[in-house]
């Protein structure tokens, strides 16, 4: 075999074992079409119904996403507000795993949980730790983008996250999505969670055919700026968190930053943005 051949086979290999990016490799733990526990809520499920010791007695277990509409659902179900859903995944060895990614294509708003603590959510949905009822409508429509060969928007945990978060053995990643109204014409509900580790693991699946890894910030010909979000003045606590979305053919990356002043966040985007080729 040919020595150029050769390395062409190999670097297929490693890619199809898992986008390599630097010495990061990503792989995907929870693809949405595989099968999910899923509830149609007719009451208000039960407060703890995103955790990880949570028996889901009364849900459905069925191929994701759940929904109707756009011909990107692995089960229809009937007209709803809302759908509820919970996929467990297996941990051994946290030291290993680096940053997290969920990618949301959803209709028309969702939450999301790791182990119970939401870690994502849609703009259209309050804000973040508001309570949100199974029969609340979002504030505004929002279309699923894979389906019309778009890319899903893009929420990243960073390393202290995965942490604090994950756990050994059953993890659960738990979601309750909301229609824009009970006569919507669809509902989407199709997650992906994936996982980057600091070296060749093997863990979980390859990533999807779509998949761009986040920016590493690390290196950078540009200033880095440090923002310190330890000082709290009186109630009003300082943050960041870093913010990235794909959206109408734009890469955005950037952060929020703001202030907490015990009731609500203020917060500002502070953005920079690609053009997709
Ligand atoms: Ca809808
Ligand atoms: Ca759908």
């Amino acid at each position: 075999m040919k020595k150029s051949l050769k390395i062409k086979l190999c670097i297929l290999l490693l890619i199809q074992s898992g986008f390599i990016f630097g010495e990061v490799v990503w792989r995907t733990a929870i693809y949405p079409d595989d099968n999910w526990f899923y509830l149609v809520p007719e009451t208000e499920p039960e407060a703890d119904w995103n955790m990880i010791g949570y028996e889901n007695t009364n849900w459905i277990n069925g191929q994701g996403g759940f929904g109707y509409g756009d011909d990107d659902d692995g089960t229809i179900i009937d007209q709803t507000m809302s759908v509820y859903l919970r996929k467990s995944f297996s941990v051994e060895n946290i030291s290993l795993f680096e940053e997290a990614i969920l990618h949301a294509d959803y209709d028309d708003g969702f939450i999301a949980y790791l182990n119970g603590y939401e870690i994502a959510r849609s703009s259209n949905l309050g804000s973040y730790e508001d309570f949100i009822s199974y029969n609340t409508p979002t504030s505004g429509g929002h279309e699923a983008s894979l389906h019309n060969g778009g890319y899903p928007e893009t929420f990243i945990l960073d390393s202290e996250s995965i942490d604090s978060l994950l756990v050994y053995g059953q993890n659960v990643l738990a979601i309750q999505v909301h229609n824009v109204g009970i006569s919507s014409s669809d509902l989407s509900s199709n997650f992906f969670l994936s996982f980057s580790f600091n070296n060749n693991s093997n863990y979980f699946r390859p990533v999807p055919d779509w998949f761009i890894p986040p920016f590493n910030f690390s290196v950078s010909n540009l200033p880095i700026i440090s923002i310190d979000t330890s000082v709290c003045i009186g109630v009003y606590d300082a943050y960041v968190y870093k913010y990235t979305n794909i959206t109408n053919g734009k890469w955005y990356v950037g952060w929020h930053l703001g202030i907490f002043d015990g009731n609500s966040r203020h917060d500002q985007r502070l953005l920079l943005y690609y053009k997709l080729i």
